[in-house]
């Protein structure tokens, strides 16, 4: 079967994570995705954080599926020669340097139209033009200037970061979009076109809510679902939400049986509006669903400390399985907190290919997340992570170089 991006050829100029998390996609959707590293070195996710000795690291091949790998010096003459065949070649470069390096490599946005006007240049970058375009930015640094870090944890501590990677495959995500958008304006331009995604601006499309939240506070002064209320103090911007799900459905993470061992013995219980009379049937409150002060989510906001106590010593005589089955019989909505050893060893998304296992040369066998996005008419089938350099000489192949004329560069360090 054809795959969606079938034809598409990407220079893939990026390394650790926001960027490579976008050509990974593209490649799962189809697109031939050439990565550039350096020679001898290559991305620096290969060496960080091994648990092998000298294999690609899992940072490195759980980012780089589906992908080919050649080295070219960019900074030598002859390896800028080589960059220069390639974006003739490509569709689209995608790079994620840090701001400026693409530039001072020689291959400003003009250079790159004058070598190929068809060419979409896509970036992530940690800002966007302002106060900090020329800084450098990793992950946790996205997240605390975009929003997520001061609206994240509880109230009596510290901004806290998560662990969803918003920052670097959020951008990635986001890059992805951009890309084939401009993939398909070029079908009627003709031209190709930049596309920026700032981390910072990432986050922030993610922590929406938090921004629509800021505006209430500003107007009313309280925000009646946050855990703040109705005890607490509410102070000029958004505080810190602990497990409040907010919305019109308060939800909040309730001990399950084993909590005291298991980390993770927990559930998330929503008490969706439709189905409190069901929730009071459950936790044998049956006068809930006809007392004034509890029968309507707006009587309810007050007292949802006290709701979930009480909930909780229903959920506490449950495992978080069990409580699941017999909340989802009512409707209820809820979910287990899983540990990623649970996440692992779930047949259902091996099933789906959102679980996969794939084999590698000099690693074996290891376990990825696959493609999350499911085409019908464009199955992902993922492939291992090429070695470092694996495909130089098949692409400067296709680039028209005899194997002497390789050879000779590998020799003078071009690649
Ligand atoms: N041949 C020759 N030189 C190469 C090369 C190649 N194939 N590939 C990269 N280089 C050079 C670059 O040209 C750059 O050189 P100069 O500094 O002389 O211009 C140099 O390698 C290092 O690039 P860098 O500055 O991007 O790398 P860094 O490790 O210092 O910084 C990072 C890493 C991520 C902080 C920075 O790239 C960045 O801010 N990127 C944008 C935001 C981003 O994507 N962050 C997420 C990273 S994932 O957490």
């Amino acid at each position: 079967m054809s795959k969606a991006l079938d034809g598409v050829r990407i220079l893939d100029f990026t390394h650790v994570q926001s960027g490579p998390t976008c050509t990974q996609l593209l490649a799962w959707f189809g697109a031939d995705v050439i990565k550039v590293e350096r020679a001898g070195a290559g991305d620096i996710t290969r060496e960080q954080l091994r648990d092998i000795p000298d294999v690609d690291s899992l940072y490195f091949t759980m980012l780089n599926h589906n992908k080919r790998s050649v080295t070219i010096d960019t900074k030598n003459p002859e390896g800028k020669q080589v960059l220069e065949a390639l974006i003739q070649k490509c569709d689209v470069l995608v790079e994620n340097f840090a701001p400026g390096a693409l530039d001072r490599m020689g291959f400003t946005w003009e250079r790159i139209q004058e070598l190929n006007p068809r060419m979409i240049v896509a970036s992530v970058k940690g800002f966007g033009p302002g106060p900090y375009e020329d800084c450098k930015v990793y992950e946790n640094v996205a997240q605390c200037a975009g929003g997520a870090a001061s609206t994240t944890g509880f109230d009596d501590g510290p901004p806290v970061v998560t662990g969803a990677q918003i920052g670097d495959s959020g951008t990635g995500l986001h890059l992805a979009l951009g890309i084939v958008t401009a993939l398909y304006q070029r079908t009627h331009s003709g031209r190709g076109q930049r596309v920026l995604a700032a981390m910072q601006d990432g986050v922030l499309n993610l922590c929406r809510v938090k921004l629509r939240d800021q505006q209430r506070l500003e107007r009313t002064g309280v925000m009646k679902e946050y855990p703040q209320y109705p005890n607490g103090e509410f102070g000029e911007a958004v505080p810190r939400a602990g497990n409040a799900s907010g919305g019109g459905q308060p939800g909040w993470i309730l001990k399950c049986k084993g909590w005291e061992t298991d980390p993770n013995a927990y559930i998330y219980f929503i008490t969706q509006a439709p189905v409190w009379a069901k929730i009071c049937n459950v936790i044998g409150k049956e006068e809930w669903a006809t007392d004034a002060d509890y029968a309507t989510p707006a009587a309810r906001l007050p007292h949802l400390k006290d709701i979930f106590a009480e909930i909780e010593r229903w959920t506490m005589t449950k495992t978080k399985f069990e409580a699941m089955q017999i909340l989802n019989k009512y409707d209820i909505p809820c979910g287990p907190i899983l540990s990623m050893k649970e996440i692992a060893e779930e047949p259902s998304l091996r099933k789906t290919g959102t679980i996969v296992e794939v084999d590698h040369p000099t690693r074996g066998k290891y376990l990825t997340v696959g493609n999350p996005i499911k085409l019908s008419d464009s199955p992902t089938e993922v492939t291992r992570s090429p070695l470092l350099g694996e495909h130089t000489d098949e692409v400067m192949a296709e680039l028209g170089y005899s194997p002497e004329q390789v050879s000779a560069l590998r020799t003078a360090g071009a690649i």
